[in-house]
C-alpha cells in the first residue's frame, strides 16, 4: 500500500511496507546514520526519527543528518511527535500520538502536503480518526501488537485478533507497531496491515539491512 502525496521532494507514492522507527541507544554501536543507511539499503521504505528525550535542537540536527543520508534513496523521513521540527528540517512527514497536537490543528499548520500519521490504540480512537475530514491524516499506526520494552509507556498489547479487527475497520492505510520481529512478521502481515513498523528488530539487529529485507519478504508468506 502506498500513501499518495505530493509532499516535498519525494515521489508521489511512498510505501509504508517496512517502516523503520529509530532509537539512538539501540543504534549506538553502529551509529544512527549508518544503521539507517544499512536498513534502507536492505529495503526499509520509511524512516521515522523518534527520540523522546532529545531537545528540539538535537532533533533538528538529527533530522537534518538523516535527510542528507536519505537523499537520492526515495525514502521519506518522518519525525515523531514534533511537527515544528518536521517542518523546520524539511522532513516529509510527522507522526503524532494521542497526546500530541490535535491532528486537525497539525494539518492546519502543516498545509496539505506533509504526511501526517496518527497512533490509535482502540476502537474509540479509530472512530475518532474515521470522523476526521478527509485529508487530515494519511495513515494510522496501531500498537502495540505485542509487548515491547522499547516504549516505556506503551499500552496493553492488542494481539493479532484485535489488530485484525481494527485494521479491517480502518478507513486509512494501517501500520502495525510494537514487539514485531522478523519471526513474527508474517503473522502480523496476515492481519491485513499495510506496513510493519519496527524499532529493535532492525536497530538492534546484527545486520539491519538483512532484518529490513526479511520484514518485507515476510509479506508474501503472510498474505491472506
Ligand atoms: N510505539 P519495538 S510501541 C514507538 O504502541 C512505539 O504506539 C508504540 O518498538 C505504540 O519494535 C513502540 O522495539 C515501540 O517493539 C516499538
Amino acid at each position: 500500500m502506498t500513501i499518495t502525496t505530493t509532499a516535498g521532494p519525494g515521489p508521489a507514492g511512498w510505501s509504508l511496507d517496512c517502516y523503520l522507527v529509530t532509537d539512538r541507544a539501540l543504534c549506538a554501536g553502529r551509529g544512527l546514520e549508518a544503521t539507517v543507511a544499512a536498513a534502507v539499503a536492505g529495503g526499509a521504505t520509511v524512516v521515522q526519527l523518534r527520540d523522546p528525550h532529545a531537545s528540539g535542537r538535537q532533533l533538528f540536527d538529527l533530522a537534518t543528518g538523516l535527510l542528507q543520508c536519505l537523499e537520492g534513496t526515495g525514502v521519506p523521513l518522518f519525525v515523531d511527535d514534533r511537527l515544528d521540527v518536521a517542518l523546520a528540517a524539511g522532513a516529509h512527514g510527522v507522526h503524532l500520538g494521542q497526546a500530541d497536537l490535535p491532528v486537525a490543528a497539525a494539518r492546519r499548520l502543516a498545509g496539505p502536503d506533509l504526511v501526517i500519521g496518527w497512533s490509535v490504540h482502540d476502537l474509540a480512537e479509530l472512530e475518532a480518526a474515521t470522523r476526521l475530514p478527509p485529508g487530515t491524516v494519511d495513515y494510522l499506526g496501531f500498537g502495540p501488537v505485542y509487548p515491547t520494552t522499547t516504549k516505556t509507556d506503551a499500552k496493553e498489547p492488542l494481539g493479532l485478533d484485535r489488530l485484525a479487527r481494527l485494521v479491517a475497520a480502518s478507513p486509512l492505510p494501517a501500520v502495525a507497531i510494537g514487539g514485531i520481529t522478523v519471526a513474527r512478521a508474517a503473522a502480523v502481515w496476515a492481519t491485513g496491515v499495510d506496513g510493519l513498523a519496527v524499532v529493535s528488530a532492525v536497530c538492534a539487529a546484527d545486520d539491519p539491512g538483512a532484518a529490513a529485507s526479511a520484514i518485507r519478504a515476510a509479506r508474501s508468506a503472510g498474505r491472506r
